[in-house]
């Protein structure tokens, strides 16, 4: 009872230390036009990217946790530059619950595609903040990295995310910089769902509580 209290506590604490119009979370994605129409209008990239997708998902059209980790260390392999040891299994399985926004399990065409692009972005911010080449994003260079990508985290959240993400010296890999950002951003967008009215808190009960964390 006491450890609850205590545990509760300290996530509203946490939670009122933040204010959430300072996150700035990729938009959500749009809602869709029928298949065949989105077919048609797709531009050669689109058609070489959905190609790939289909390729890379199967017969059930959808990628799981090893598909998505199949493709994301194959890619990887491409770029020297970044340093990291892979994506693990379970951190493809944490980002396809996060991700999942249909909860089929999987990830279907569109939510890999909003991943996807977010993924290329936060690439482009890894690069870019790696000011002294290292191949890793120390905690020094963390803040103006997140910060650029649109989270400006405070204090707290900080430590937080170096403690969860970050190895014994501080410095985070690229693998882990993205399990972190693709977490921090659908976290982001799932509170602003959540809050309709905009005023800065949203109110669960054990139930919605348990879907959200157990299953994020
Ligand atoms: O423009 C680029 O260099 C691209 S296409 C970056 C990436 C990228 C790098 C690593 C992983 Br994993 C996924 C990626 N998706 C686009
Ligand atoms: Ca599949
Ligand atoms: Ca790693
Ligand atoms: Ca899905
Ligand atoms: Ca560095």
């Amino acid at each position: 009872m006491n450890f609850a209290k205590h545990f509760i506590g300290g996530i509203l604490n946490v939670v009122s230390n933040i204010d959430p119009a300072i996150f700035i979370p990729s938009a959500p994605p749009p809602p869709r036009r029928p298949l065949a129409f989105e077919e048609a209008h797709e531009n050669d990239e689109e058609k070489a990217f959905r190609r790939a997708f289909k390729k890379l998902a199967g017969d059930d059209m959808e990628l799981s946790p090893k598909e998505l980790m199949n493709t994301l260390n194959q890619v990887l392999a491409k770029h020297e530059d970044l340093k990291t040891d892979g994506f693990s299994i379970e951190s493809c399985r944490s980002m396809v619950a996060v991700m999942d926004s249909d909860s089929t399990g999987k990830l279907g065409f569109h939510e890999f595609k909003h991943m996807w692009k977010n993924i290329k972005k936060w690439q482009k911010v890894y690069e870019a903040h790696d000011k002294d080449g290292s191949g890793v994003i120390c905690a020094r260079e963390l803040g103006p990295a997140f910060q650029d990508a649109g989270f400006p985290l405070k204090d707290e959240l900080y430590k937080m995310i170096i403690r969860r993400y970050s190895d014994e010296h501080g410095d985070m890999d690229f693998d882990n910089f993205v399990g972190c950002l693709v977490r921090l951003d659908a976290m982001c967008n799932a509170f602003k769902t959540l809050d309709k009215g905009n005023s800065g808190s949203i109110s669960l009960d054990i139930q919605e509580w348990l879907q959200l964390t157990m299953y994020s």
